[in-house]
């Protein structure tokens, strides 16, 4: 039986705060994109707010937009619609700081976030916020693979119904990354999602570089119709499809160096060796990413799949002697077998380097079909 108890929370604000909601499938880049345009919004004397998702905690996003120095709250165990509770009680913490505007990234596994995230706050709070148009962010990387149909591998078509369905319910498709791609190769992607999605706007950005993310920022900042393209099915059935072949790992680990460790060497041999291991099961990394921490300043890498190398970002720590490591990975491993792998790579890795590594917490789940709170399919 699955039971949801509601019950609506006084949600009070001294002015109506915007609500922009970032979606996208994995490793589209909604958290480099939150933070591009959280920054913009600061340099115009905005107060911002943000919300992150995740099924499980230990989120790596989390910690980075912590960074950001602006407010913060998490919701972790679920998607928005199936925590929505929760989403009230991150959304209450955050509107304590008094933002103006709150952008929240829901988990990027799912999609009916209109329905079930989006209508209710309108039905239930449509008059503390403003509800901006819904975006969704897009990596030409998958747009080739699910889009154009090159080259996919079956682990990728598994994966299509989520992301077009996510395509879908956006009111604004935004393909990223455009840092990457040629003048020509940014116009096929976006004829391609213009013949795809005729009445969709289609904005491009780098959200790493900053090209377009004025326009963006301008289009959100707007009263356009606001999860004007609801789902009408529950069709739950993409996430059978994609999510049972899905493993996904929250950990974190301390990391004490005998005496010192190059905590970039760390985070490149961890995750090559769980890169070599979606490769000798004949599999797909997502997106594994990582943070380590030490005194206060924090590195990030980001892997995106088997045939690309390791993206670092953040600071440079050079050698440490004791950091903290959390690492999020979602690739096509079952849950237990992921588990142990990603512990013996911990230690293996460790070993090699003379660290002692502690792990303080490894959760690893396969993320379940959806049961949201509400669905609310008509206008509201
Ligand atoms: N070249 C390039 N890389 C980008 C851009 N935006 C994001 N990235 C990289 O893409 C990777 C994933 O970025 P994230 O912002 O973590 O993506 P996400 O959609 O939040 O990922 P999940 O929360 O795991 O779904 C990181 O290595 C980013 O640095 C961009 O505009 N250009
Ligand atoms: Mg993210």
């Amino acid at each position: 039986m699955s039971e949801q108890i509601y019950t609506p929370k006084p949600l009070a604000t001294a002015k109506p705060v915007r609500l922009i909601f970032v979606g996208g499938f994995l490793g589209a880049g909604k958290t480099t994109a939150m933070g591009a345009l959280a920054r913009r919004l600061l340099q115009d004397g905005l107060n911002v707010g943000l919300v992150t998702n995740d099924h499980a905690e230990e989120m790596v996003d989390a910690a980075l937009v912590r960074q950001f120095g602006m407010p913060v709250a998490e919701v972790s165990g679920g998607c928005f619609g199936c925590e929505f509770n929760d989403l009230l009680d991150a959304t209450e913490r955050v509107l304590m700081q008094e933002p103006d505007v709150l952008i929240a990234e829901p988990v990027a596994s799912c999609a009916d976030t209109v329905a079930t995230v989006i209508n209710p706050l309108k039905q239930f709070y449509g008059s503390i916020f403003r509800f901006s148009p819904f975006s969704v962010l897009i990596d030409p990387m998958r747009l080739y693979e699910m889009l154009l149909e090159e080259n996919p591998s079956e682990f990728a078509r598994s994966f299509a119904p989520i992301f077009h369905r996510q395509l879908e319910e956006a009111d604004i498709l935004v393909l990223n990354k455009v840092d990457k791609l040629s003048t020509e190769e940014t116009q096929r992607l976006v004829d391609a999602l213009r013949q795809h999605h005729p009445s969709k706007l289609v904005l491009t950005i780098s959200a790493k570089r900053g090209d377009g993310v004025d326009e963006w920022m301008n289009m959100v900042m707007q009263d356009a119709p606001a999860g004007s393209r609801v789902l009408e099915k529950a069709d739950y059935s993409a996430y059978e499809i994609g999510g049972a072949r899905l493993g996904w790992l929250n950990a974190s680990v301390q990391l004490v160096g005998e005496p010192f460790f190059s905590a970039r060497e760390y985070a490149e041999l961890l995750l090559r060796r769980l890169r070599d291991a979606a490769l000798a099961r004949g599999s797909e990394v997502l997106h594994i990413k990582l943070a380590i921490h030490c005194q206060g300043r924090a590195m990030g890498a980001n892997l995106l799949s088997t045939d690309t190398e390791p993206v670092f970002g953040g600071e440079e720590l050079g050698d440490v002697r004791q950091a903290m490591l959390v690492l999020n990975a979602r690739l096509g491993i079952d849950p237990p077998t992921l588990g142990g792998i990603t512990a013996q790579a911990i230690y293996d890795v460790a070993k090699m380097l003379r660290v002692d590594a502690e792990i303080l917490r490894l959760h690893t789940v396969k993320p379940s079909v959806p049961c949201p709170a509400f669905r609310m399919c008509s206008p509201v």
